[in-house]
């Protein structure tokens, strides 16, 4: 038998990749760029993801399995932010791939407990600089490039950004470059572990936290409670959840105009994503304290790791 023979049965390849970083680096601007679609939530303010998502690329002969985490904030010791940082810890322990986001210029005291994380983990780990667009001064890149390479031994350095698109392809590369052979874990034909329905739920919430002003984006939360495809158009109806009546009085805004106008702007982007009129019903309760129940948190897809 000759050698390409002999490989044939192995030879895809296929690895789990941890998108790690402090909050609001663009881990998930990333994934949502890489997989070429809107699986989950991105927005200005820090701790807009609360799940491990996966996004799914397939190319040729290589899967990657992309997962996306909460990003990591050492600070704050709240209950939802021990969930959301055992999360992450837990998707850098089941990777086989560590992409490590951080900001063009900026390494501060956050992101070096995060790299120290994944020098215990002992995984490779890829050094994705991300928002190279802000970057003033394209010469300071490379001495920051430098300094990183200097305290870790990474296997790649990427240089990118994730909302102008440039040298996505120069990570993809990187990461396929080190993939373990393996078969496929998922439908090549498939994006994402989560359904549609969390979709949903994540661009209502992520319009949410944009119609909002300060509010702590940990006191609402989004669950869809009815879902009907109809012959010509898809009814949903979805609840915002918030600890306090003064949040909801927030949320629905004088004379309801802040709910109405969450509402046309995830409606928009439901269509986009079902490819089909949709009819969205929203309503505001009241759940008290949920972000410090785990019975809550549970509910709400935001577990505990075991
Ligand atoms: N200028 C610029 N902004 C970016 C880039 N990538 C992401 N952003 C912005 O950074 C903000 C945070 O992006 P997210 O993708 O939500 O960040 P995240 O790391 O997932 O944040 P958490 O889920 O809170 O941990 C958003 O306003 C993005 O539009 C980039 O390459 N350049
Ligand atoms: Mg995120």
């Amino acid at each position: 038998m000759t050698e390409i023979e002999d490989s044939a049965g192995d030879a895809t390849r296929c690895g789990l990749v941890a998108l790690i970083g402090r909050p609001n680096v663009g881990k998930t601007t990333l994934m949502n760029r890489l997989v070429g679609e809107k699986l989950a939530a991105t927005t200005r303010r820090p701790h807009t993801t609360r799940h491990r998502i996966l996004g799914i690329v397939t190319e040729g002969q290589d899967q990657v399995v992309l997962m996306d985490t909460p990003g990591i904030d050492t600070e704050r010791t709240q209950l939802v932010n021990r969930v959301l940082n055992r999360t992450a810890s837990q998707a850098l322990a089941d990777a086989d791939l560590v992409c490590f986001i951080v900001e063009a210029g900026q390494f501060g005291p956050g992101d070096e407990r995060i790299e120290e994380n994944i020098r215990h983990s002992g995984r490779p780990a890829l050094l994705v600089i991300n928002k190279v667009d802000q970057l003033r001064e394209k010469e300071e890149l490379l001495p920051f490039i430098e300094a990183r390479a200097a305290s870790f031994d990474y296997a790649g350095v990427v240089p990118l950004s994730a909302k102008t698109g440039s040298n996505l392809e120069g990570l993809i590369a990187e990461i396929r470059a080190h993939l373990p052979q393996g078969p496929f874990l998922y439908d090549p034909d498939q994006l994402s572990d989560r359904p549609q329905r969390f979709r949903a739920e994540e661009m209502i919430r992520e319009s949410m936290l944009e119609h909002l002003g300060q509010e702590v984006p940990y006191s609402v939360a989004v669950r869809v409670e009815d879902w009907s495809d109809e012959p010509r158009t898809t009814h949903i109806d979805a609840v915002i959840l918030v600890e306090r009546d003064s949040q909801k009085g927030i949320v629905i805004g004088k004379g309801g105009q802040r709910l109405k106008r969450i509402g046309q702007a995830a409606r928009v982007q439901l269509e986009e994503l079902l490819e089909r009129k949709v009819m969205l019903r929203l309503t505001v309760r009241v759940e008290a304290d949920w972000t410090r129940s785990p019975r809550a948190l549970r509910e709400l897809g935001i577990e505990e790791p075991r």
